[in-house]
């Protein structure tokens, strides 16, 4: 669609007599000036839609993806491992949390958002809907798919809507620690025993693939990538970002002393870049069409934690409620 297709809520209250040509042109001048859109600025309608697509499913991907891994936090292998997996997968409420936020601010609210997810109808991260049956899973989702959420989510701190910008800085910092402490698993796996040595290597072959596939489709299959770059939202293409990572993870598979399960690996001296093998894209389109290995059990929980909520959500209804009468109740005693 192209720019100036675009209707936004509240343009004809704005706009005066050829107002909306004056919208869009300023809007048209900060995309060019590589500028930031606020929540109160004017903005195409196919521009807040493709956020609000984005950043939702961008949210849903932090909660659903607390499930694998709390999978593990009673099972952690010592005191230290657990308090650490638990300090990660809060991150990820929070993470979840910002995103849902930034994502209000476009006028989404976020129980439509919940309903989504729970009945199914929104899209989260593909990576979550494999099991973690060991505990090397950890370490390979804190090297790999944590790995992967960096180089995507880095350039995401530069989008072009700053309530989503500002929430990717703080959520890129914790990333951070969560692929450090991921790396660093499964330096203790392969610093170990033979066993432990195969636990770290099963799983890496088995994370590999799905993390190359968080990047989204090979570009000429994407059919978002060109205007959401045309409107800096992503900065660099599916392809671009999945490149950067393989280039990234190979000489730190070299520290780790793991095997990256791609025979195709190899340096490419002109390009200067390693070439990689093709991706299982059946596997990838099965699982987003629900059929991965946890879709179904993944949205079951959440559905159950979701209506295991309601009594705090009536709660704090309820405290609201009466704050709100207190201080009408204050607002009369003056008057
Ligand atoms: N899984 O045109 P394309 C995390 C969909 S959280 C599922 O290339 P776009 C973490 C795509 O939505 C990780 N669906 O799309 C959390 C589109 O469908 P719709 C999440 C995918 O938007 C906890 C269609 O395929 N990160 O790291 O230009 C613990 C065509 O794709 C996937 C983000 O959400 C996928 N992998 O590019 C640990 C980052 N890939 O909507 C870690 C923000 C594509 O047209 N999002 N699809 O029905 C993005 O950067 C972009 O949305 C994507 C896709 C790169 C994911």
């Amino acid at each position: 669609m192209s720019l100036a297709e675009g209707t936004a809520p509240g343009r004809m209250d704005r706009g005066a007599a050829g107002g909306d040509d004056a919208e869009m042109a300023r809007f048209d001048e900060i995309m060019a000036a590589d500028g930031r859109i606020e929540p109160t600025d004017w903005m195409p309608d196919a521009y807040r839609r493709a956020l609000v697509r984005q950043i939702s499913q961008h949210a849903h991907s932090e909660i659903i993806g607390m499930q694998p891994e709390g999978n593990w936090i009673g099972r952690a292998p010592s005191l230290k491992r657990k308090a650490i997996l638990m300090a990660k997968v809060q991150d990820e409420a929070g993470h979840g949390l910002y995103l849902y936020s930034a994502a209000q601010t476009l006028g989404t609210d976020r129980d439509t958002m919940f309903e989504q997810l729970i009945t199914g109808k929104a899209r989260y991260s593909s990576i979550f809907n494999y099991f973690t049956p060991t505990w090397a899973d950890m370490g390979s989702i804190g090297w790999l798919v944590d790995g992967a959420a960096i180089c995507n989510q880095v350039p995401l701190c530069r989008a072009s809507y700053g309530p989503y910008g500002r929430a990717m800085v703080r959520i890129c910092k914790e990333e951070s620690f969560h692929q450090r402490q991921g790396f660093e698993i499964l330096l203790a796996l392969m610093r170990g025993t033979d066993a432990q040595r195969e636990m770290a290597q099963e799983s890496v072959n088995r994370w590999y693939g799905p993390a190359l596939m968080m990047f989204g489709p090979p570009d000429a299959d994407s059919p978002n990538s060109q205007q959401s770059m045309a409107w800096n939202i992503k900065r660099f293409s599916n392809d671009e970002l999945r490149q950067r990572f393989v280039d990234m993870l190979v000489p730190q598979a070299e520290v780790l002393g793991i095997t990256l399960p791609d025979p195709a690996i190899a340096w490419n001296e002109e390009r200067q870049s390693y070439d990689l093998g093709d991706l299982d894209w059946t596997e990838f389109h099965e699982v987003l069409a629900g059929r991965g290995q946890a879709n179904a059990e993944r949205i079951e929980r959440r559905r159950e934690a979701h209506e295991g909520g309601e009594w705090v959500r009536e709660a704090a209804r309820a405290y609201a409620r009466k704050q709100a009468e207190a201080a009408d109740a204050a607002e009369a005693q003056v008057a």
